[in-house]
């Protein structure tokens, strides 16, 4: 396969600095050694321009903080992929998960000016399902994907133009923090969260054949790995982590699934912060996730 590579290194969305160190974190990982090892193709892109926090516009707007660098941000990520040739994977690396609202919707332009019809597997500890008028931080990486599906700042959810995600087409693995006011917007969307509760009990394998099959009418699968849904112990390098997460064979096991299915066509690797890491490896653990999408077999 083609891969590309793009970083993303924004900490602006998030409530603590460190995860706009994450591309560089996950290439000392060895990340494009790593899939070049499994056969593809690799072109690592560089890095799209972010503001940094201490030159940034901060005030915030209508409950928003960093609102206009974000947006920037996105912007320039929007336009870099939508212009790849189709065909191309790309593995764009975080940065904070405000991203995904420029990878999301550049992945869906791609070739096809009004949108295609996507697929997206939200990986994350967290909905990020808030709005502007529900969040309780005012951080733009916890409201993502009310914007994709819509919802919350003109600016933001206008990124795809007038294309929007389908809320029956997002599935969630791994959430156990949800803020009150994003649980009933999360309801009235209808979205597809699978706890905790529902990994415990169903199992990764289970929960890859409801997902598979719920997506079954998308053209395109995004997969959005914030390395906050695996269990800190696992990936200590996080701004914000919550006990109780993906164990590393669950990660992996649900990367390899989703790899055998072969409906995959882009992720996003975000959230990882070296700054709070031990070592490198919640960097390295998740050049391990990218890779067990990408192919990479035990045997
Ligand atoms: C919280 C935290 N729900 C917020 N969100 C995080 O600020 O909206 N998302 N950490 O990754
Ligand atoms: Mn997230
Ligand atoms: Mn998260
Ligand atoms: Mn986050």
């Amino acid at each position: 396969m083609n891969l590309s590579i793009l970083g993303i290194p924004m900490d602006l969305g998030a409530g603590r600095r460190g995860v706009d160190m994450g591309p560089s974190a996950l290439r000392n990982a060895h990340l494009t050694r790593a899939l070049r090892d499994l056969g593809h193709s690799v072109t690592d892109l560089g890095d799209v321009r972010v503001a940094l926090p201490e030159t940034a516009d901060k005030h915030s707007e209508g409950g928003m903080v960093f609102l206009d660098p974000i947006l920037d941000a996105c912007q320039g990520t929007r336009d870099r992929l939508a212009a790849l040739p189709e065909g191309t994977f790309p593995l764009t690396i975080g940065g904070d998960h405000s991203v995904s609202m420029g990878t999301v919707t550049g992945n869906a332009l791609r070739g096809n000016p009004a949108g295609a019809r996507m697929g997206l597997i939200w990986v994350d500890a967290h909905t990020d399902y808030n709005t502007p008028g529900s969040s309780p931080s005012g951080n733009i990486h916890g409201m993502p994907v009310a914007h994709l599906t819509g919802l919350g700042d003109p600016r933001l959810s206008g990124l795809g133009g007038g294309w929007h995600m389908r809320p029956e087409d997002i599935v969630m693995i791994g959430i156990r923090s949800v803020d009150p006011h994003e649980r009933e917007l999360l309801r009235e969307a209808g979205i597809k969260a699978y706890t905790m509760k529902d990994v415990d009990q169903l199992g990764i394998t289970r929960i890859h054949e409801e997902t598979i099959e719920r997506l079954s009418g998308t053209e395109r699968l995004h997969v959005s790995f914030d390395a906050d849904a695996l269990d800190p112990g696992v990936c200590p390098g996080v701004g914000t982590p919550v006990p109780g997460g993906l164990t590393y064979r669950e990660g992996h096991l649900l990367m390899e699934l989703l790899s055998e299915s072969g409906r995959v066509t882009s992720m996003d690797i975000v959230e990882v912060n070296p700054i709070l890491d031990t070592r490198n490896q919640t960097a390295e653990v998740m050049v391990g996730m990218a890779a067990s999408l990408l192919g990479q077999r035990i045997l």
